[in-house]
């Protein structure tokens, strides 16, 4: 009886721990991450789960990770309130935002070939 009252409050204290944990990390820790895939051919991809972002909810923080896998491409997202080239021409490798984006159309390009190289995903 004592043993089981004793090992509840420990679980007690440990979901309350968790839930505090998450409180004090803010908001990006629970943003949801959506990834951008440039290069390393002529392609320029959002996903989220694997699956290509078609439209995404206002307000709500998600964290970008844009992998740049060539040095002859860019990412640059523009929207409502935004445009913002992530990740340079020059620059390879992994870069991550927590953006907040506002109702409307956005789009993203590889600036260098953006006749070909383009995608675009709504907000609302
Ligand atoms: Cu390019």
């Amino acid at each position: 009886m004592r043993r089981t009252f004793r090992t509840r409050s420990l679980l007690f204290a440990a979901v309350a721990a968790a839930a505090l944990a998450v409180t004090w990390t803010g908001s990006a820790a629970t943003a949801k991450t959506v990834n951008g895939t440039v290069g390393p051919g002529f392609t320029i991809r959002l996903t989220m789960n694997g699956k290509q972002v078609t439209k995404l909810k206002a307000g709500k923080p998600y964290r970008f990770v844009i992998s740049d896998q060539a040095d002859i491409h860019d990412f640059h997202l523009s929207g409502p309130g935004l445009n913002r080239v992530l990740t340079s021409v020059e620059f390879t490798g992994t870069k991550s935002f927590v953006l907040r984006l506002k109702k409307g159309s956005y789009r993203f390009v590889c600036d260098p070939h953006s006749s070909i190289m383009h995608g675009r995903f709504l907000v609302s």
